[in-house]
């Protein structure tokens, strides 16, 4: 177990966070269609190894979740994809879940499938390289939703699927994805969200999985997108906090938020100010997806050779954000 400790350690000591470059070619596709990017398998790799290369990839990101695609490429220098990130000093990891279904018996709700056969793609995955896993459960906000049927099946297959990888000793990432899509306020989020960390932890303990050997990547408490209520980052950090003070066992060793649609410059902040009032023994960091790549990937679209122009505006964000989960950003540092 204290090997998986270890690995947890390495991923998210001294303010380092995890780079999630996970999409599926599905999601990808949109991101590319949105900067008028021809999304090839040549093109996908061309701008993930280019953030993967960035100078800061050593002293800000201890952890890459990769998609099938993208760890079983070979970089341009001839350097399979895993062995290029810990070539960086970072971890390589993989997306296990085979992405969010409607749910049968709530067929507005989803499950998230992958379960047949994990247990010998986990072996592959540790073969090839990965140190740890992800798998994403999704979550709606509104006056029905989530479902109990939802909150218990989702947590039930987050813990089939952490049992499994801690049986092929990797970490887990525990991601129950509590959207912010819709006119709910932060209170409701709050709730929800409380609901379903306790409901995958009461799972997961059941499951009999190491709790120490886990890291927890959850939404912080947002009011919705389309809700009139606006509610200050200040707020949203102590809402986060109080949040998961009360949902998360004290021996989960790691919190590491996804930004769920927010902007580069609100992700980092509300992590700053989260971090400010860490009074807690976890760690908290970010794994952004979104949050980390929108501006590099703005910058590369319209400068496709432009190599060393995409690293820089990675790398502020990477280091922007290391500041921030050791509450150390300010907006000053950030326009310097
Ligand atoms: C990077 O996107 C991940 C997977 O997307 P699909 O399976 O839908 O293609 C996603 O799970 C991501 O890891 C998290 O949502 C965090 O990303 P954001 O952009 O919310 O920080």
């Amino acid at each position: 177990m204290s090997e998986l400790k270890n690995i947890v350690n390495k991923i998210l000591e001294n303010g380092k966070g995890i780079l999630a470059a996970d999409e599926s070619t599905g999601t990808m596709t949109k991101r590319f269609d949105g900067v008028g990017v021809p999304s090839t398998p040549e093109n996908r790799l061309l701008f993930r190894e280019t953030l993967f290369c960035s100078s800061e990839m050593k002293n800000c990101i201890g952890g890459v979740i990769l998609y099938d695609e993208t760890i079983k490429q070979t970089s341009s220098k001839k350097n399979k994809i895993p062995e290029l990130i810990e070539g960086m000093g970072s971890c390589a990891g993989i997306k296990v879940d085979t992405g969010a279904k409607s749910l049968a018996g709530s067929p507005n709700e989803k499950i998230t499938e992958g379960l047949d056969g994990l247990r010998d793609r986990l072996k592959e995955y540790f073969k090839l390289g990965a140190k740890f896993t992800k798998w994403r459960g999704v979550y709606n906000i509104s006056k029905d939703f989530p479902s109990k049927l939802s909150i218990h099946s989702n947590a039930h297959a987050l813990a089939r699927y952490s049992a499994l990888v801690q049986e092929c000793n990797m970490v887990p990432i525990v991601e129950p994805e509590v959207l912010m899509d819709g006119d709910h306020s932060a209170k409701e989020c709050f709730n929800k969200t409380s609901e379903v960390i306790k409901k995958c932890f009461e799972e997961l303990i059941l499951h009999k999985v190491d709790l120490k050997g886990v890291i927890l990547k959850p939404n912080m408490i947002l009011a919705g997108n389309k809700s009139k209520e606006k509610i200050s980052n200040e707020e949203v950090a102590k809402l986060t906090m109080d949040c998961l003070k009360s949902s998360v066992p004290s021996e989960v060793p790691g919190i590491a938020f996804l930004s769920g649609g927010q902007s580069e410059l609100e992700a980092t902040e509300n992590l700053n100010l989260i971090n400010k009032l860490n009074k807690t023994g976890f760690i908290m960091s970010y794994s952004y997806g979104r949050a980390l790549q929108q501006g590099a990937l703005k910058f590369w679209s319209k400068n496709i050779k432009d190599i060393e122009g995409t690293q820089k505006v990675f790398n502020h964000r990477a280091k922007m954000n290391t500041l921030a989960a050791q509450g150390k950003w300010s907006k000053e540092i950030e326009s310097r």
